[in-house]
């Protein structure tokens, strides 16, 4: 008999954070705070690994439309470079002041079960670039090691073979993460229960074309 397949899932709960959630949230997703109890049953099941992630930034932020004269919150966008090659850029929309360290957007939402989380990822720290990825920015040419998160190889340490993505927002943080993923190589999968997005279920069903070309399976 051939030898059985390994099967080691980890899960994570990407920025379910207060500042994505109405009413009271910074960059609220609509109904986001519906994927609560969603990432609660999944956490409560026997993942090999359980995985929160915070968006958490520096004040002046350069995702941060505040940061950028003359720029508006969700309409406007902006031009990141890589700090080590100007020739690499990349076009990201601008956002309202969230998720900055030392304010209560930050935290973990309210009913979150944070305690059967195991490692928690801070990412979009670094001042000068986007990160909507809990691995790393989308400027890889050359990578930016000091912006790099550490979860893929904390993933791998653990013999992981499956990940499973929930969280906020689905057009975002989810997206990236999980397009991530599958390019480490992990048979990805994500909840679509536990998921909502900035631009509402219209965004969502174009990201879940665009997942499954890059081999991610929404269930
Ligand atoms: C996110 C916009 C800005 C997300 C984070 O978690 O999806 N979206 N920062
Ligand atoms: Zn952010």
């Amino acid at each position: 008999m051939p030898a059985p397949t390994p099967f080691v899932p980890a899960l994570i709960v990407v920025d379910v954070q207060e500042d994505f959630c109405p009413p009271s949230g910074a960059l609220a997703v609509p109904d986001g705070r519906a994927v609560i109890p969603v990432a609660n049953a999944l956490l409560a099941l026997p993942f090999a690994f359980k995985v929160a992630t915070q968006d958490a930034h520096p004040p002046a932020h350069v995702s941060f439309a505040s940061a950028h004269p003359g720029a508006a919150p969700f309409t406007s966008s902006t031009t990141i470079a890589n700090p080590r090659n100007p020739r690499e850029t990349y076009e990201t929309r601008l956002w309202p002041d969230h998720c900055v360290d030392g304010t209560p957007g930050q935290a973990l939402a309210a009913g979150l079960e944070v305690a059967r989380v195991e490692h928690v990822v801070r990412k979009g720290r670094d001042p000068r670039v986007e990160m909507y990825s809990a691995f790393r920015p989308p400027l890889r040419d050359p990578p930016l090691p000091e912006a790099d998160s550490g979860l893929a190889e904390v993933l791998r340490a653990r013999g992981v073979t499956d990940v499973f993505v929930v969280g906020l927002a689905g057009d975002y943080c989810v997206r990236y993460t999980a397009e991530d993923a599958a390019g480490e190589g992990w048979r990805t999968y994500v909840v679509q229960e536990g998921v909502r997005s900035v631009g509402g279920n219209e965004a969502w069903k174009g990201v879940v074309r665009e997942l499954g070309e890059k081999g991610v399976k929404v269930v």
